[in-house]
């Protein structure tokens, strides 16, 4: 056998990288049980990759006493977990969960409080390891990205498959945390993948078997399928993907519009998007100058949200968003302070926008008098994947759909018909600039 090349049929070792040359069960080199096989091993190019128990996990690298322990991150304001380590979930706590009931359901749990800056820190650690596979990386979350690693064999001498086993290794010794894996021939597959055997997965969906592991799969399965369509599905009866795959395209966009179109192709596996690295801008930002320096909380309030709106409404016409919020300030002595705030998913909405810059805004507002309010978005992705629809936080997601009914009503209406209680009957002083960013 030659140096790159892995036979589909046995596969290669996770641990050692040992390509196998026979069906047994264990590695012949380290016997290990973590073998990977697939008969399109070597034709699959399209990954996803997501990071395990991603807070606790970091908390654990940096504590190694807690490393058999239940621990949890959360607490905070809004007194839900942010995410719970493999351990406590067993116990039965779950990410969103209210912390009472996380503690209810695993009492000996150790309860730390988030580190965001610590979290992005690692994220971005991730993340150039990752650009140094291929170029083509898509972020979706401090802890995930999808990679298209299709043409890249000639850099590295071997299949796709072994440089994502590599990279996962490299990241346990280099980082300290552990991620999974997903392999397949489209986005669409390869992120359902990589949450098939969490964690330190490593999970392969072919071409070939793509339609029938989807049949017996409920439909939520199925990225835009939240719980409001999935109820507009089942009183049609519609349960299941092998239902769908059995519908007729133009039926399914009758009854479910542009949802029935996606909902069409999915079900079949069949899933064009491509992978889109970090868009060249690198912000969109907008600031305000104004006529007399400020010092009021309530006073850079509405300026603050009639500039999310901007950003927001730059965003949503870029079809882009971005994860990490950027607050300007430039104080009447002419220093500018800034301050940034990265969030878990990427957003494009002017109430995500302005409330985390508000949370920003509040810890400035000391009684120092500004002469200039900036808010700004950064670390831009395409908006697919922005503001997931089911988070569990329905308050904001209520708040969401507002949004995205305002914003169908200034379309048709006009950019002043629709105006929010912040901004309502206040003109913003002073014009708005655009920053050449
Ligand atoms: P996820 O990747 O969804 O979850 P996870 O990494 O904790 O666990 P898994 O092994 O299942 O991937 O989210 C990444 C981080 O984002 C997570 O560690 C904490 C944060 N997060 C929240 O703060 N609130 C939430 O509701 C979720 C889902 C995640
Ligand atoms: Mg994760
Ligand atoms: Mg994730």
């Amino acid at each position: 056998m030659s140096d790159t090349a892995i036979l589909p049929k046995y596969g290669f070792c996770r641990d050692c990288l040992t390509r196998q040359s026979s069906a047994a069960r264990r590695c012949s080199s380290c016997g290990s049980p973590r073998l990977v096989s697939h008969p399109e091993l070597e034709r699959l190019s399209i990954a996803h990759i997501d990071c395990d128990a991603f807070f606790a996990a970091v908390e654990k690298r940096d504590r190694p006493e807690l490393r058999d322990k239940p621990v949890i991150i959360g607490g905070g304001k809004r007194g839900v977990v942010s995410t719970a380590c493999y351990i406590a979930r067993i116990r039965g706590v779950r990410s969103a969960m209210p912390m009472f009931k996380a503690l209810e359901a695993c009492p000996d749990s150790i309860v730390i409080k988030p580190d965001m800056e610590k979290y992005s820190e690692a994220g971005r650690q991730v993340r150039s390891l990752m650009q140094s596979l291929t170029p083509l990386v898509e972020p979706v979350s401090i802890d995930e990205a999808f990679l298209d690693l299709s043409g890249t064999e000639s850099l590295h001498r071997k299949a796709p498959a072994l440089v994502l086993a590599e990279f996962a290794k490299q990241v346990e010794r280099e980082i300290g945390i552990t991620v999974s894996v997903g392999l397949s021939y489209c986005k669409f597959l390869a992120k359902i993948a990589s949450d098939m055997q969490k964690p330190r997965g490593f999970s392969i969906i072919g071409q070939g078997e793509a339609r029938e592991f989807l049949a017996d799969k409920p439909v939520t399965l199925i990225w835009g399928v939240g719980t409001a369509s999935a109820a507009a599905l089942e009183r049609e009866g519609v349960r299941t993907i092998r239902q769908l795959q059995t519908m007729e395209r133009e039926d399914l966009i009758r009854r479910f519009g542009t949802l029935g179109n996606r909902l069409f192709y999915l079900a079949r596996g069949e899933d064009d998007r491509k992978v889109q690295p970090e868009h060249e801008t690198k912000s969109v930002s907008a600031e305000t100058t104004f006529d007399n320096d400020l010092t009021a909380l309530e006073d850079l309030v509405p300026v603050l949200r009639a500039l999310s709106e901007t950003v927001s409404t730059r965003l949503k016409k870029a079809e882009i968003a971005g994860r990490t919020i950027v607050l300007k300030l430039k104080s009447a002595d002419f220093r500018i302070r800034t301050r940034n705030r990265q969030l878990p998913d990427a957003t494009r909405l002017a109430d995500k926008i302005f409330a985390t810059g508000l949370e920003l805004l509040r810890k400035e507002a000391d009684g120092t008098s500004f002469r200039l309010l900036g808010i700004g978005v950064s670390d831009l992705v395409d908006d697919a994947r922005a503001d997931p629809p089911d988070l569990v936080d329905h308050g904001a997601r209520k708040r969401a759909m507002a949004e995205l009914a305002m914003d169908a009503l200034r379309e048709k209406f006009g950019g002043k018909a629709v105006e929010t209680g912040y901004t309502f009957g206040r003109s913003v002083r002073g014009k708005p600039q655009d920053p050449a960013d």
